[in-house]
């Protein structure tokens, strides 16, 4: 399968890194830079989290055309670049299908509005990675990753979309109910990457401390209320998973708080902050979340 994986971070990379080493044929779509030209002339390296690593060679590109034959474009860049991405995708993909792995709510729409005939498949995944240096990027924690059909795919392709990433290391599932598993991740984030990033700790610092657990616990607790009212049926477990997805991934680094650390923007906005917006339109109770997107803002100096 021909895939391009736009957006070259840390889930990207390790993303387009764990299918070139399981042979498919793939091209790192991102931004100009020193972790592009790198991969362009030495390769990309996986750091396992067992210590050994792998090299492998994907193609890389800058230009969205890239895109143009692909079977698959999975989309990994930030939620707040996700209009973007997927404009600059419509009019070059000719078929084939989209997959989005980010985090937040909202990016499986915003690409179907732009990407015409193109099949739109909606997937999370709790995998933990962390770029370490130009070309380097870790895998910081085993977890779990789900697709499943938006708009336009036959079940075959899920399939083969989900065998593809399985084979890579990347432990996938076919979900039937795909908006029920995003909701889920963006609990599970809601829970762990905005105190992590705050509090300058690693995820797994949230499991086993009473003040992480409460933190946990509490932003969990309150974005199941508001995904009720949204009328998703999110798992009774979800904090559990949570604090499942915190000891899997407990020496990772959220990608919040790499964010934080490097003075980026944040997803807090397609996270915490949609949370709470929504817990607000539905009179929903969500003081931990609201207070918890605040702080992020704050810190990244952008008081929305
Ligand atoms: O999705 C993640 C993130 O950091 O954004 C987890 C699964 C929490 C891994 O750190």
């Amino acid at each position: 399968m021909h895939v391009v994986v736009q957006g070259s971070g840390s889930l990207g990379s390790l993303v387009g890194g764990l299918l070139a080493a399981a042979g498919e044929d793939v091209t790192l779509l991102g931004r100009p830079g020193d972790h592009l030209e790198r991969v362009a002339a030495e390769g990309l390296v996986v750091e396992h989290p067992d210590g050994g690593e792998t090299t492998t060679r994907p193609a890389t590109a800058t230009d969205p055309a890239a895109a143009a034959d692909a079977d698959l474009v999975v989309v990994c860049v930030k939620s707040y670049d996700t209009d973007t991405a997927a404009e600059a995708l419509a009019g070059h993909l000719t078929g084939g299908a989209v997959l989005t792995l980010q985090n937040g709510l909202g990016n499986a729409e915003a690409l179907a509005e732009s990407v015409g005939d193109a099949a739109v498949l909606a997937g999370t995944t709790t995998h933990g990675a962390v770029l370490e240096a130009p070309g380097v990027v870790r895998h910081a924690g085993e977890g779990e990753t789900t697709v499943g059909r938006y708009a336009g795919a036959t079940d075959a392709f899920v399939r083969r979309v989900a065998d593809a990433l399985s084979a890579a290391g990347l432990d996938a599932s076919v979900t039937d109910d795909p908006e029920r598993a995003v909701w889920t991740k963006v609990l599970v984030n809601a829970g762990i990457n905005a105190a992590t990033a705050l509090a300058r700790v690693p995820n797994g610092a949230l499991v086993g401390d009473e003040a992480g657990e409460r933190l946990l616990e509490r932003a969990v607790t309150e974005g199941v209320a508001v995904a009720r009212a949204e009328g998703v049926d999110v798992p009774g477990d979800v904090v559990e998973q949570t604090r499942s997805v915190a000891r899997r991934t407990a020496s990772n680094h959220s990608s919040m708080r790499q964010d934080l650390d490097r003075g980026s923007r944040t997803e807090v906005e397609a996270l915490h902050g949609a949370l709470a917006a929504r817990a607000r339109e539905h009179g929903v109770d969500a003081p931990v979340l609201r207070t918890l997107a605040d702080l992020v803002r704050l810190a990244e100096g952008n008081e929305n």
